[in-house]
């Protein structure tokens, strides 16, 4: 391959110490307030504000810069049945036989089980999918580097520019996922993700009072 090109550095700013903190602390404070929400409203969300915050998304770093993404939005209520029916089909499958009984012990403070209402509730799904292999214009395979932390760090994006935007997520994985590849057209070539479930909250909407661990037990400095 080729060398890129380069160019001098487009559209950098430099902040004041000042204003970087504020901006930080801006920052901050509004992803503190994410939280992953399940009872979700029917309301209606435009396709533009989803279109927008996939734009985002698409500006992750990926591995090689060769962008292993892709990302299905469904707002089809045929497919989101569909979806619904087989999620149920294996999660039913995952909480009575597949699931350890240390899995099922993690997850008994949430209170989730196999009902997957809100898959068809929420006016979108996203559906997250990693390409192990891309293919060229001429029709030729590559392979892909880093497609995982690729694709999660775009996810990461994606749910963060929503949530900025107001609207609530799930990150939810139906396990194993391999239906999504059927129900959706996407080639064997690409793995899904993760299902992110999209929309406004009920109004009745209630989460667990979960806490978040404190910078010094996750962080740790070396240097000053
Ligand atoms: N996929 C199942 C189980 C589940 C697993 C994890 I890890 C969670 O954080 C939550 C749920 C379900 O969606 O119910």
């Amino acid at each position: 391959m080729k060398p890129y090109p380069t160019i001098a550095l487009p559209a950098y700013r430099e902040f004041p110490l000042e204003e970087m903190r504020s901006r930080l602390a801006e920052f901050q404070g509004d992803v503190q307030r994410r939280r992953t929400v399940r009872d979700f409203s029917a309301r209606p969300v435009p396709r533009d504000i989803i279109e927008m915050a996939l734009q985002a998304a698409g500006s992750a770093p990926s591995g090689a810069n060769l962008q292993p993404w892709h990302f299905v939005v469904v707002s089809d209520a045929g497919k989101k049945r569909q979806i619904r029916i087989a999620a149920e089909r294996e999660e039913k499958e995952f909480y009575q036989h597949r699931a350890s009984a240390e899995w099922l012990a993690a997850l008994a403070p949430l209170g989730t089980d196999t009902r997957k209402p809100f898959l068809e509730i929420a006016p979108y799904l996203i559906v997250v999918f990693m390409q192990k292999t891309g293919v060229l214009p001429d029709g030729r395979k590559v392979k892909h580097y880093y497609p995982a932390e690729s694709t999660g760090l775009a996810t990461g994006i994606l749910i963060t520019a929503l949530h900025r935007a107001g609207l609530v997520l799930l990150t939810h994985t139906p396990s194993p996922m391999g239906f999504l590849n059927e129900l959706l057209d996407r080639p064997k070539r690409e793995r899904p993700f993760l299902l992110l479930v999209v929309g406004y909250p009920a109004k009745d909407a209630m989460v667990p009072d979960i806490h978040r661990k404190t910078l010094d037990e996750f962080v740790t400095f070396i240097g000053d």
